[in-house]
């Protein structure tokens, strides 16, 4: 990781992208997203470091590694269901002091009551949601924006 580098974080489950559910959450295969993000990053300068895990202390280890300012442009997390449980990611997110980008790939308020609240929420400069992989590219482009601001105050 480099401070030009974007680290986009993956819950559980979203492995399982394109094979069940395209109603709710699209066609597209994680690996489909890993590619929509590294041509986007690379169009706005940065570079990406795409991961997946189903576990939930791998997310806080992997938020924890980009916890210094500087150590990376940013984080755009989409915790998929530890959104709506995790205290430890929130904890590990709030000692972060990297912007981090929520995003869902569905519209998290038109579904079940138990998705309307987000643990990462609390901690996160925004969040987009209900735009399917699109909402990756919204993500980049407002950390992007974010970082030229931030530089600009430097
Ligand atoms: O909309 C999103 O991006 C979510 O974060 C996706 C999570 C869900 O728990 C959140 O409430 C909203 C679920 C990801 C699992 O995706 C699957 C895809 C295909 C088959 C099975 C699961």
């Amino acid at each position: 990781m480099t401070p030009s580098t974007v680290l986009i974080l993956n819950g559980p489950n979203l492995n399982l992208l394109g094979t069940r559910q395209p109603e709710i959450y699209g066609r597209e295969t994680l690996d489909d997203i890993r590619a929509l993000c590294i041509g986007h990053a690379g169009r706005l300068g940065f570079d990406v470091d795409f991961r997946q895990t189903n576990h939930e202390g791998t997310l806080v280890d992997w938020v924890q590694e980009a916890r210094a300012a500087g150590s990376c442009a940013g984080i755009i997390l989409n915790a998929a269901a530890y959104t709506h449980t995790s205290v430890a990611l929130l904890d590990a997110l709030s000692a972060c002091e990297t912007p981090v980008v929520e995003v869902h790939l569905s519209n998290i308020h038109k579904r079940e009551p138990f998705r309307h609240h987000s643990y990462v929420s609390k901690a996160a400069v925004g969040m987009i949601c209900g735009f399917g992989s699109h909402g990756y590219v919204l993500a980049l482009d407002a950390l992007a924006r974010l970082v030229a601001s931030r530089k600009e105050k430097e």
